[in-house]
């Protein structure tokens, strides 16, 4: 796809548009977060929140869905509810996109899909909750998230609370190595396990400061080394999860999705609801709390990557 055919594609919200206009950042959030990984109405509450957060700290927020064939970047608060409380919302990856902007149903974008439409309005930084990554088993299923394909070859960074350990974590990052992928990680040397802040690997690069982050981001694309960098951080200390409780409730939710056949793109769903509930909603608590933290973290670091120019990348 051309970047400008694919441009008029595009509907930015009138918040949006306008910090394009002044040059201020702009910070991307996905939607499928908000249509598949939280319920009604905690979801929208969430968004609006992780809005907030973004603009007190002076970047401007941009969620991304897929409605009425257009893609839109900066959702109206109507806009979000529908997105937040509609049943049949696609969940829109990479593969997906085509087939929902065509067919002018209510999308929500991935971790992948959300990269996608960021890159194509010329957003640098995207927050999350958790990438998507490896499954275990996925020696025998194959299940790898399009995610890390996509951090492989779009040009956006993404910053999570690492990935869920629903996953298998090594294998994620032994992924991302091989596809060049950098993995960063702020406020601690290891990366980030979503509801609990260690995975128990190292992340390759320890980067606190924003600006540190900002040059090692800028100097990457500068290169012309196209893809996405993670920044990994972790939930903080007082919202995150006991680990054997979370590794036990995990195993379970495994076990029942297997002896199910749930398959495809409706096992993360599936998991994210069963441990929710399998928690008694505590998880939600944990999840909330952290892709708030991330929120900071990614409106920290669109300032710096602002402050630290453009450079030949965009030129
Ligand atoms: N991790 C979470 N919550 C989520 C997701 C991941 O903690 O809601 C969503 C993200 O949108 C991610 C997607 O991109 O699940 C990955 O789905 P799959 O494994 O089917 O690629
Ligand atoms: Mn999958």
């Amino acid at each position: 796809m051309d970047a400008n055919s694919a441009h008029a594609w595009l509907t930015f919200s009138a918040p949006v548009a306008a910090a394009r206009a002044a040059r201020r950042p702009v910070v991307a959030l996905e939607s499928t977060i908000i249509a598949h990984g939280m319920p009604y109405p905690e979801n929208v509450r969430t968004a609006r929140e992780v809005e907030s957060s973004i603009r007190a700290l002076g970047a401007e927020p941009a969620t991304v869905a897929l409605m009425g064939g257009r893609i839109h970047i900066g959702l109206t608060d109507d806009e979000l509810e529908l997105i937040g409380r509609s049943d049949g919302v696609q969940k829109v990856s990479r593969r997906d996109m085509p087939a929902v902007l065509a067919g002018g149903g209510l999308g929500a974008t991935t971790v992948a899909g959300t990269m996608i439409c960021a890159a194509l309005a010329g957003i640098e930084v995207f927050v999350t909750g958790g990438i998507g990554g490896v499954h275990r088993g996925a020696p025998e299923t194959f299940d790898i998230s399009a995610d890390l394909q996509e951090l492989a070859k779009t040009s956006v960074a993404v910053v999570c609370a690492g990935a869920k350990s629903i996953l298998d974590i090594g294998l994620t990052l032994e992924y991302l190595e091989t596809h060049g992928v950098p993995v960063l990680s702020c406020e601690q040397d290891n990366f980030a396990a979503f509801y609990t802040p260690d995975s128990g690997f190292r992340a390759d690069f320890r980067l606190d400061d924003p600006a540190d982050q900002a040059r090692f981001i800028r100097t990457k694309w500068d290169l012309g080394l196209a893809g996405g960098v993670v920044l990994s951080t972790p939930v903080p200390e007082a919202a995150a999860m006991p680990s054997a409780e979370i590794d036990a409730l995990t195993r379970q939710a495994l076990a029942e999705a297997a002896s199910q056949g749930i398959a495809g793109k409706a096992v993360t769903p599936f998991l994210l609801a069963r441990i929710k509930a399998l928690t008694g909603g505590r998880s939600l608590a944990t999840n909330i709390a952290l892709v708030k933290h991330n929120a900071e973290v990614g409106a920290r670091l669109a300032l710096a990557l602002a402050h630290a120019g453009r450079g030949a990348h965009a030129a």
